[in-house]
């Protein structure tokens, strides 16, 4: 299929506003590989992917898309994207091996030089500072569920914006704490792989803590930048008119959603939420002053959207096939499917609930600054005959969703930015490299890179700023 046959979208044409950040996304462990060289430490997901039946195929990020040698190349294909930003994370275990003390000069060195490719093709850095590669050691003394690990992150925090935010103008604390606190300590589909439903309770605090107390540090030392934070949000639905229902709805919102917004935007868990865990856990690892810390004044909320939850009360202990719940959020509960058409991760299509999330945020907690940091699809894709990587079901996805966003932003929702998930296939964690988000088609075996019909799509989008 040629770009020109691309004839399944809406002629109808959208603008976005001038100015719009257009992006693609990337995580450090999903892509860098060079795990062991130039000082870089272990991580947690170097130990959980080398743990036997963990991941998918047995795979492991040793190699990945070895962007640490080949950062100048993807920068050349995020210029071709006519991307103005570039999100990606930061390896801690790169950057402080073992998660306290100096920095790793060489780690730093990377980010420099790749900070410095970016901005010499007039992409600007866009900078999570934890996208879940947590230093072995941390975990080893505990991990999230310690508190200490909060003020670790804030130290680590601190320590690299002072090396970096010459170049850097955005910081995001952490890329969905949500899954990093239960699918890493609940459901333990994810590093560091453990089942304990209260560990995984106050991990989720202290990746918030840790969110807050980075943002005092980096503020403290030059308070020019702006910052914030990622959260993965999904619209939740009762699937039928029963108070079970409804109640079942309102438990996985608070779960997945409240949790996360209340402390950080409104300075306080939702109560219905405490009472809720209060099964699993006590409120021990709740100190005096937390949320106060936690609630720091933020300059932006990246929001990661991909689907919608439809939810029923169910008669015993069970999970969504992909693992998007975990326990304790997911106990009777059962997660319906509307029988929409889905991606490669069994994921329904559903690009109004991109607009219910950010309307949500927009109604919920007050007109702020919103980007999609996170939006994408996986396909089966496959290199054709003619060399070229046909992904149309992805242009319409994207696409679909780019209009949505459109007529948030015309809504009043103040949308400033889009950054579509992934710039590469890369390791798609417990899925390995069998699940491909990519703009970009990485052919593992050669670490050849081709660009996908979505990427030639995408650059006309960003070059018109508009559809
Ligand atoms: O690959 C992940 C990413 O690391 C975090 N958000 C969801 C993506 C797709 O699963």
């Amino acid at each position: 299929m040629t770009d020109t046959e691309i004839t399944h979208l809406s002629a109808e044409p959208v603008a976005f506003p001038a100015g719009f950040v257009w992006g693609a996304a990337s995580a450090s462990y999903q892509i860098e590989g060079a795990t062991t060289e130039d000082g870089r430490g272990p991580s947690v997901w170097d130990t959980f992917a080398h743990t036997p039946g963990a991941i998918l195929g047995g795979d492991t990020g040793d190699v990945a898309c070895d962007h640490y040698h080949r950062y100048r190349e993807d920068v050349g294909l995020l210029a071709d994207l006519g991307a103005t930003h570039y999100r990606f994370s930061l390896a801690w275990p790169r950057l402080q091996p073992g998660g306290r003390g100096p920095l790793n000069e060489a780690g730093v060195g990377f980010y420099d030089r790749l900070i410095d490719e970016l901005l010499a093709r007039d992409v600007r850095p866009w900078v999570t500072l934890y996208h879940w590669d947590l230093p072995q050691e941390l975990e080893d003394a505990g991990g999230w569920p310690e508190r200490d690990t909060a003020h670790r992150f804030a130290d680590y925090a601190a320590a690299v914006y002072a090396r970096l935010a010459d170049r850097v103008e955005n910081w995001t604390t952490l890329n969905e704490p949500w899954c990093a606190a239960y699918l890493g300590y609940a459901s333990g589909v994810h590093a560091p792989g453990r089942r304990e439903p209260a560990a995984s309770v106050s991990a989720a605090h202290h990746l918030m803590l840790g969110h807050g107390l980075a943002i005092q540090a980096m503020r403290a030392h030059d308070a020019s930048r702006s910052f914030g934070v990622t959260v993965n949000l999904y619209p939740v639905d009762p699937a039928g008119d029963s108070d079970a229902g409804r109640d079942a709805a309102r438990r996985i919102d608070a779960l997945m959603n409240r949790q996360f917004l209340d402390p950080m935007l409104r300075g306080a868990y939702p109560a219905d939420l405490l009472r809720d865990l209060a099964e699993v856990t006590g409120s021990g690892h709740i100190l005096e002053g937390d949320t106060q810390v936690i609630a720091q004044p933020l300059d932006f909320l990246g929001v990661n959207y991909y689907s919608r939850h439809v939810v029923r009360a169910g008669d015993g202990p069970r999970q969504a096939p992909d693992a998007a719940s975990a326990w304790p959020a997911s106990n009777d509960v059962e997660f319906v499917s509307r029988g929409l058409p889905a991606t490669e991760m069994g994921w329904e299509i559903d690009p109004q609930g991109l607009y219910d999330v950010l309307s949500r945020v927009h109604r919920e907690y007050g007109p702020m600054p919103l980007y999609v940091t996170e939006n994408g699809a996986a396909f089966a894709d496959e290199i054709g005959p003619d060399g070229e990587i046909a992904d149309p079901a992805r242009v319409a996805y994207l696409d679909s969703h780019f209009r949505v966003a459109a007529r948030a932003i015309q809504d009043g929702i103040d949308l400033r930015g889009y950054f579509v998930w992934a710039l590469t296939d890369n390791f798609e964690w417990a899925w390995g490299y069998s699940r491909r988000f990519g703009l970009v088609y990485l052919d593992y075996a050669t670490q050849r890179r081709i660009p996908k019909q979505s990427a030639r799509w995408l650059a006309q989008v960003t070059r018109r700023n508009g559809l």
